[in-house]
């Protein structure tokens, strides 16, 4: 009998440490409470609410997820394209259980998400596949991506709208950064933590002041 294939993960990715995910999480709340009450944004509220004059409270708007991270691969349990080639690769087995800090460098909020957005250094690109960043990418957005930089949509997703996925936080960011890149950014509002866009839909961009490290392990996560 042949040797049982070994079996691969839902995804591979860098998982924040408990304290760190707290920390994480605490900064980013306060910043969605302070969100909420600006005027730029109760401006466009209906963009979340479906309604003009209805109030939001954008910490119950979002779900939490179970644990942070920033997904590198997600697998489906072999069910993706290239999701044995990746569990294959030397830098994943070599960087499985390793230690490394993510920078967390912008915050973004649409009706749909709320994320963070992550810049990899070199090493870390390394764990990065090739073509992720375009994965499910609507057609007509995919020239725009493909002008991004690798490694783009790199991500942490801190919450979800009801009934709405996390792999929307990625498909977001990139619609965000393409927006951006074709000048088409509105008010700008300057927070403590950093600069607020608006990109029209209840797009909302901050841009931080100085990065957020975390703490993270490279692991993969079964179900
Ligand atoms: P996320 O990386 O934006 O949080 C399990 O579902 C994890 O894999 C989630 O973290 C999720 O999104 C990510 N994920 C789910 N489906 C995906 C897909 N088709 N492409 C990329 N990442 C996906």
């Amino acid at each position: 009998t042949k040797p049982k294939e070994p079996e691969l993960p839902l995804f591979f990715g860098w998982f924040l440490l408990p304290e760190e995910e707290e920390r994480i999480k605490c900064a980013t709340m306060d910043f969605l409470k302070t969100l909420d009450t600006l005027e730029a944004f109760k401006e466009h509220i209906s963009e979340f609410t479906g309604e003009a004059e209805k109030e939001v409270d954008l910490e119950q708007y979002f779900q939490n997820p179970l644990h942070l991270h920033c997904t590198t691969k997600f697998c489906d349990y072999g069910k993706a394209e290239g999701a044995k080639e990746y569990a294959e690769l030397q830098v994943v087995k070599e960087s499985l259980a390793k230690s490394d800090e993510l920078s967390v460098t912008a915050l973004i909020v649409t009706p749909r998400i709320f994320g963070a957005r992550v810049t990899l250094t070199e090493t870390q690109m390394k764990l990065w596949p090739e073509g992720e960043d375009k994965e499910g990418v609507a057609p007509a957005l995919l020239p725009s991506v493909e002008a991004l930089p690798m490694g783009s949509r790199a991500h942490v997703t801190l919450g979800c709208s009801a009934g709405v996925e996390a792999v929307q936080t990625g498909l977001d960011l990139l619609e965000i950064l393409a927006l951006q890149k074709e000048g088409k950014e509105g008010t700008q509002v300057e927070m403590d933590l950093g600069t607020l866009s608006y990109l029209s839909e209840g797009r909302w961009f901050l841009t931080l002041r100085e990065p957020i490290t975390a703490d993270t392990t490279f692991s993969s996560f079964s179900d």
